[in-house]
């Protein structure tokens, strides 16, 4: 029996995940929409913290000033009324038509000054809830052809963008930090950013990198071949996991938003291992949201939109319990040691020795015994073999 959520395991949903309609390139909604204040209370219930949104989610494009007032206070009474809190906000750059060639770097400088200035008005809204990381997610910005973008002048123009907005949340005064979230591809053909490496040195690019960082998507990785758990250890070592987006992929396709776990399970329970029990002292690495960005399936009903919800939130306590058992056991401790996996944290040349001292090691280079090293086994699959069981509950 996994443990139920509370708001201490820190669980996020956006709105636009229990809200999809579930239309997709070939048919139509099969849920009616799902109004926002229900969605807080719905969450609420089920043991989420945190509730996240797009503009658009929240305040429906194009609505007049009074509305979105109106819109704003009822979701505030919302949050209130369950304590549900909003750790991060984000603008929608991709759905309306105008955004067709992206927003930051469509060819229509008009269109970019618009897109600032659609951010722009949300950072202050994302400010005033209590916000803490602004995500960036640019599924418009990029191209089908390669003739009709200048990659190197698109580049310029998101530093531009991100290095304008970051000034902006200076100068405000405002307690926020940004957070790219790299996707190689759909809707575009190729978008820009398109993973976790590529968004990392972009960063280090920008005038304040201190003030942007990460929103890894499970999927997206996925979807371009890549380990999910190796790039968010990068993301960690580098100090840019500002935030994550939990779900499920299988394999390179479309991007499937499953529900957690319910994709690649064993990068899932390495995943969850890192975060929970990566730290320095075998503690949480990341103690950030859980954020989920999942798509209840289209074949769903509200009931299964909630069991879905739910399934996060379940599968990711299950894995946390399943890599505490797995790191308690004293097998697996010892298959650690045979593995000789502590040993990488032992620099390869000691403090002080140089690489003359290196030089002047016999035993590193003429008497080292290459043959025997080779010989000898590392016993991964046994290691391997012993997660798998902790994940199947056979331990
Ligand atoms: C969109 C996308 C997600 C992003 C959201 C943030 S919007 O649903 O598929 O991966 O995280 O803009
Ligand atoms: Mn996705
Ligand atoms: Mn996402």
């Amino acid at each position: 029996m996994a443990p139920r959520p509370t708001p201490a395991d820190k669980f996020s949903f956006g709105l636009w995940t229990v809200g999809w309609q579930a239309r997709d390139p070939f048919g139509d909604a099969t849920r009616g929409e799902l109004d926002a204040v229900e969605a807080v209370h719905k969450l609420a219930e089920l043991g989420a913290y945190g509730i996240t949104f797009h503009d658009d989610d929240l305040i429906p494009f194009g609505a007049d000033s009074a509305a979105r007032d109106a819109q704003i206070a009822r979701f505030r009474k919302a949050l209130d009324e369950t304590g549900l809190v909003v750790p991060m906000v984000t603008t929608n750059l991709f759905t309306h038509p105008v955004f067709k060639d992206g927003g930051f770097t469509s060819n229509d400088r008009d269109v970019r000054r618009y897109a600032l200035r659609k951010v722009l008005r949300n950072i202050d809204l994302a400010a005033e809830l209590g916000a803490k990381t602004y995500v960036m997610w640019g599924g418009r910005e990029g191209s089908e052809y390669d003739l009709a973008k200048d990659i190197r002048a698109a580049l310029d123009r998101y530093r531009e963008g991100v290095d304008l907005l970051c000034e902006y949340v200076v100068d405000r005064g405002y307690d926020l930090r940004f957070a790219i979230e790299p996707k190689p591809n759909e809707p575009r053909g190729d978008i820009l950013l398109p993973t976790v490496g590529h968004a990392l040195a972009f960063i280090s690019t920008l005038a304040r990198p201190e003030m942007v960082g990460l929103n890894p998507e499970v999927g997206h990785e996925q979807m371009a071949g890549l380990n999910y758990a190796h790039g968010i250890a990068q993301a960690l070592w580098q100090g840019k996991l500002f935030h994550l987006d939990l779900n499920g992929q299988r394999g390179i396709k479309y991007d499937q938003d499953l529900v957690f776990g319910h994709g690649d399970l064993m990068n899932a329970f390495a995943l969850v291992d890192l975060l929970e029990n990566g730290g320095p002292d075998g503690g949480p690495a990341y103690d950030g949201p859980r954020h989920f960005d999942y798509k209840p399936s289209r074949t769903e009903d509200f009931t299964g939109v909630w069991a879905s919800a739910e399934a996060n939130m379940r599968t990711y306590l299950l894995l946390k319990e399943r890599a505490a058992a797995f790191r308690a056991d004293p097998e697996v401790a010892e298959a650690l040691a045979a593995s000789r996996v502590g040993d990488l944290a032992i620099p390869t040349v000691a403090d002080g020795e140089g690489y003359a001292g290196l030089l002047a090691d016999r035993s590193a280079f003429e008497e080292y015994d290459v043959d025997a090293a080779a010989a000898r086994g590392f016993h991964f699959v046994r290691l391997n073999q012993l997660a798998v069981e902790h994940l199947l509950g056979a331990r």
